[in-house]
């Protein structure tokens, strides 16, 4: 049975991204080249069937997010051009609203334009806002919901391409290339299909700042995430492993921060721990995977060292879970080796004959 590949040409308009990195304006590393590069090394293969994603409408999103930020992505574009800003040019936030802004100050109301509310909304300068972001974010949620369906219909490993990505996207929070948190959205879906329990395992070189945040007190949904030292790395606000969740959700958050440099054999000694814990979880739903390929060795703004052949070993390790799996793209900045990475970490994950774990 060929893998399901979902995918859709809606975020090719979220382009001409510029961030700001240390202050500069760089091409964002978040590009659509992401995306094609995937599928078309997958499609090369045979052994997978792209298919195009079907509109689940808005609910599934505002099941997650507060409608304010939903709306702030929805129109901030249009509101911008309205204002006459230039349409060339994508927006980011250059003022933001802190915690410490209010103090015990009352906040009266929100700026008029939606594109002057971004600093309230989004807590970084690499997530812009084009023409095309709004679709594109919401069509990588119907890819997600989409994939999550092919699982549902019995398929055992399914592949979303997301793009733009989700897991720092929290409740009413934008960032790090993120608006929508597609594996939030697909967690929480399966769980309004009746499921008990969902749980989410979160690959992606960072931390997965706002899928934690949004499950952080439910008791319902398991986040395990494996990440860089959040000590030196972005988000830097969060990640460490004394984050356990709390409420109903206490221990249900589970991160694994690693070192520089980890490998292959010190990544899958740390992925145990996590998969100990999915299984101890007892989940009755797929297992929601973020997937970021970002943890390879050639990465250009993360520093594991990971190489194409151990992908393979990780996703093997996923399929020894023996649950099958909702595979949804989160981050992954080098090129040129995406789609070998994703050849060899969805064969792995599509192959139980062969076993890593012991
Ligand atoms: C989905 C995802 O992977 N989002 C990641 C967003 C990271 N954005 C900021 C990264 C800052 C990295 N600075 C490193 C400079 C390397 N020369
Ligand atoms: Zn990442």
């Amino acid at each position: 049975m060929p893998i399901p590949l979902i995918a859709s040409d809606h975020h090719l308009a979220h382009d001409g991204l510029i961030e700001l990195v240390a202050g500069r304006p760089v091409p964002c590393y978040e590009m659509p080249q992401r995306v094609t590069a995937i599928r078309d090394a997958l499609m090369a293969t045979d052994n997978y069937a792209l298919d195009a994603p079907t509109d689940h409408g808005p609910d599934p999103i505002a099941a997650v997010h507060a409608l304010e930020v939903i709306d702030l992505v929805e129109h901030a574009w249009s509101d911008a051009i309205a204002a006459g800003r230039d349409p060339g040019q994508p927006l980011l936030p250059d003022t933001f609203l802190l915690r410490e802004y209010a103090g015990p100050m009352p906040l009266e109301r929100m700026p008029l334009g939606r594109h002057d509310r971004l600093g309230a909304f989004c807590f970084d300068t690499a997530t812009p806002i084009v023409a095309g972001t709004a679709s594109a974010a919401r069509a990588a949620v119907d890819i997600a919901l989409t994939t999550l369906d092919r699982v549902l219909d019995g398929a055992p490993v399914a592949f979303g391409l997301c793009r733009p990505p989700g897991h720092h996207a929290g409740r009413r929070l934008i960032g790090g290339y993120c608006y929508f948190n597609n594996a939030a959205i697909v967690a929480e879906a399966v769980l309004a299909r009746g499921a008990q329990r969902v749980a989410i395992l979160d690959v992606d070189f960072h931390h997965g700042n706002g899928t934690q945040q949004i499950f952080w007190d439910r008791g319902d949904v398991l986040y395990g995430s494996l990440h860089g030292d959040p000590s030196a790395i972005y988000p830097y606000f969060s990640g460490h492993a004394s984050e356990r969740g709390g409420g109903a959700g206490e221990g249900l958050t589970l991160n694994l921060p690693l070192p520089p440099e980890t490998d292959g054999d010190a990544y899958l000694g740390a992925l145990e721990e996590g998969l100990a814990a999915i299984r101890a979880f007892e989940p009755d739903a797929p297992v929601v995977l973020s997937l970021g390929l970002d943890t390879y060795h050639a990465d250009p703004i993360c520093n594991l060292a990971l190489e194409t052949s151990d992908y393979a070993r990780i996703g093997n390790a996923v399929a020894s879970l023996g649950m099958p799996v909702v595979a949804i793209l989160e981050g992954g900045y080098a090129i040129e080796a995406l789609g070998a990475n994703a050849v060899s970490f969805l064969g792995g994950l599509a192959d139980s004959t062969v076993g890593f774990s012991a």
